[in-house]
């Protein structure tokens, strides 16, 4: 049995085994809750997602010098960025407009009964964007290497990958080969941990389960269920779309390629911790070259959030609804602009969305509190919309490619090989 079809046995296997616990044990110190599901489930699932993030910083900085190093002294490298910046944030635009014009239609907080007490939520400070666009540049690498403030570890290895190109025959020769070689280590490095996937996916989904049931679903149904069309509709509509339009490959060798990256985005609730399997999946099985891929997959991750993008959008106007508010069209165009700057900043780890809610609600002059109104069905929507976050920075990077040349376009029609 592959890889993927065990990852998605253990999915399966984890949420059968979460919802019985939480029918067996409905209260929170039975033994099953706590020392089962909190305890040994929720361990190996944190070692899990912990064995994936170790991978991140080295892989994402290895990567990215031996690709631009690679591109240094290519003089398409500006134009690749511009496209694929250019692309996120289009794929995102897009992605606030679907669901707010498909929350305004569904009208999923109408005739909901505003609880009496809801707890006051912190709302985060917003960063203005010259802060945003200062804060990306690093003033010492190995902090930024070791806070995981991905934004500026992309920066750091473009510009070392640039001063390799430059440097010298001889150092540049040297240089890129050991990247070369070292990348091609942590490559196999992430191979030998995605082993460790089923396991850590069975513990993930079988602790949420058992904590959340099925209950916390039907009091939100309308909620939650037009934020999971909206993100279907992205995932698979939305980038097939696109995919076809823009480079005429066929979308469902992409989305069947892209199934186990999809499963770990959906699993971990992580982009960032997802990384070291999109960029495998990306490079060895849709054939982008290195030298795109280690660039838009890890810029992708930190601000390409589409699914986060939609689920600002639905719980805007869901919020709105309960409370009974009109924020108008300017309003909504506020949110599209917030939500569009808020996920440049913020880093692709659980519940991120959530704190970026928050700011998108205070700049549209919606009630912050009403955050607490879907914070409780969020965990599980949180794993399907980055499952979509993840799945948007594959098809543009695979888009960016293409219209670069930089795509075997052969590979990208191959079947997997049998690792997988
Ligand atoms: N969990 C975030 C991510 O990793 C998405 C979110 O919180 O909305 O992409």
């Amino acid at each position: 049995m592959t890889l993927t079809k065990r990852i998605l046995l253990a999915m399966i296997l984890g949420v059968g085994t979460g919802v019985l616990i939480h029918l067996i044990a409905p209260s929170e110190d039975h033994f099953l809750r706590a020392w089962l599901a909190r305890g040994l489930f929720d361990g190996i699932g944190q070692v899990f997602i912990a064995s994936l993030t170790l991978l991140v910083v080295p892989l994402v900085f290895v990567s990215l010098v031996c690709g631009s190093a690679a591109l240094g002294g290519h003089s398409r490298m500006g134009a690749l960025a511009i496209k694929t910046i250019g692309l996120y944030l289009a794929t995102t635009a897009v992605a606030i407009t679907l669901a707010l014009g498909i929350g305004q239609l569904v009208k999923p907080g109408e005739g909901i009964d505003m609880p009496g007490e809801v707890e006051e939520f912190q709302v985060a400070d917003k960063p203005s964007l010259k802060d945003t666009l200062v804060g990306i540049f690093p003033s010492n690498p190995v902090e930024a290497m070791a806070e995981g403030n991905m934004l500026q570890v992309i920066v750091f290895a473009l510009l070392l990958g640039i001063a390799i190109s430059r440097s010298e025959h001889k150092a540049s020769h040297y240089m890129q080969e050991f990247f070369g070689h070292l990348n091609t280590v942590v490559l196999k490095l992430v191979m030998i941990l995605m082993h460790l996937a089923p396991y850590g996916v069975f513990c993930l989904l079988a602790k949420l389960f058992a904590d959340l049931g099925w209950s916390a679903i039907a009091d939100l149904a309308l909620y939650f269920f037009t934020l999971l069309f909206v993100l279907l509709l992205q995932g698979l509509g939305v980038y097939s779309l696109l995919l076809k339009l823009l480079t005429g490959l066929n979308p469902a060798i992409f989305l069947r390629k892209m199934r186990s990256v999809m499963v770990f985005g959906f699993s971990t609730a992580s982009s960032n911790a997802t990384i070291p399997v999109t960029l495998r999946t990306v490079e060895q099985d849709l054939g982008v070259d290195n030298r795109v891929a280690s660039f838009s997959v890890p810029l992708g991750a930190t601000i390409n959030m589409d699914g986060t993008a939609i689920m600002q959008g639905v719980a805007t106007a869901f919020i709105a609804q309960v409370y009974g508010i009109d924020i108008g069209l300017m309003g909504y165009l506020m949110v599209v602009l917030t939500a569009t700057l808020a996920s440049i900043g913020t880093a692709g780890v659980p519940g991120v969305g959530m704190i970026t809610l928050a700011m998108v609600l205070q700049q549209a002059g919606l009630p912050v509190e009403g955050v607490a109104l879907i914070i409780g069905v969020d965990r599980l929507l949180d794993m399907v919309r980055t499952a979509v976050n993840v799945t948007g920075d594959a098809m543009v990077s695979t888009v960016v490619a293409n219209s670069e040349k930089l795509l075997d376009r052969k590979q990208f029609e191959r079947p997997i090989s049998n690792e997988d």
